[in-house]
């Protein structure tokens, strides 16, 4: 993902490509090495990289490495990649949405003015380009459980957890009162910010860098 994100960057000086990469999909081979990427960006000649890494803690069911270690081990392990993480974390839609939006924000001053700097200069210093890790639950907004069985933030919420929903009336219900009303919510706030913000100028609301203080 990382990789293929960087070609569509490299020569391509105004786009900014934000790539979302699973935490199960970081620990193969080809994605663990493609975090060094940033070392070919050049921030006058090429466009921007922005990854998310997605902690939801499991590769399909199995549990990963990276939601697993400390958040300063974490923390350290991305900027000696030469990254500057910022993390979002939590399970509220709303505030979630809050966190992301000014996060994804301050990382667009951050490539902005890193750009300017370089191309007024014409000096091409290699940057610690911004990147964000985002923490949520595997199966986030899906119903708490299903059948008396743990779904969200459990492996149970990989691919199909709720394959009888045509056929089992009661399991309809769950989904569309847990499932469907966050994902309505989600959308909805979504689709009302770009109507009323196209452009958000105000950088006040910026994200701590470490928002647990370690
Ligand atoms: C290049 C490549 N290597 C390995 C796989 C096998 N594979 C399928 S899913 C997966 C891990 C998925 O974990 P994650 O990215 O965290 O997604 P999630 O479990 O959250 O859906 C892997 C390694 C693949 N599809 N492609």
């Amino acid at each position: 993902m990382l990789s293929h994100a960087c070609r569509a960057a490299f020569d391509n000086p105004d786009l900014i490509v934000a790539a979302v990469v699973g935490d199960g999909e970081s620990e193969t081979g080809p994605l663990a090495t493609s975090w060094h990427i940033n070392k070919f960006l050049n921030p006058i000649r090429d466009g921007v990289v922005l990854p998310v890494l997605h902690l939801n803690g499991y590769k399909i069911n199995n549990p990963t490495l990276l939601a697993r270690i400390s958040h300063r081990e974490l923390e350290n392990l991305f900027s000696g990649y030469g990254w500057t993480p910022y993390f979002v974390e939590g399970s509220d839609p709303d505030s979630m949405h809050q966190a992301m939006a000014a996060t994804v924000e301050h990382c667009m001053f951050d490539i902005q003015r890193i750009q300017q700097e370089a191309r007024k200069s014409g000096l091409a210093k290699r940057p610690s380009w911004p990147m964000i890790v985002m923490r949520t639950l595997k199966g986030w907004t899906a119903p708490t459980e299903v059948g008396g069985h743990r779904l969200e933030g459990f492996w149970r919420a990989h691919q199909v957890p709720m394959a009888d929903v045509k056929k089992n009336p009661e399991r309809l219900k769950a989904l569309e009162s847990d499932g469907l009303r966050v994902a309505r919510a989600v959308l909805g706030s979504l689709h009302a910010d770009t109507r009323s913000h196209p452009v958000a100028a105000d950088s006040s609301n910026r994200p701590a860098r470490d928002p647990r203080g370690c």
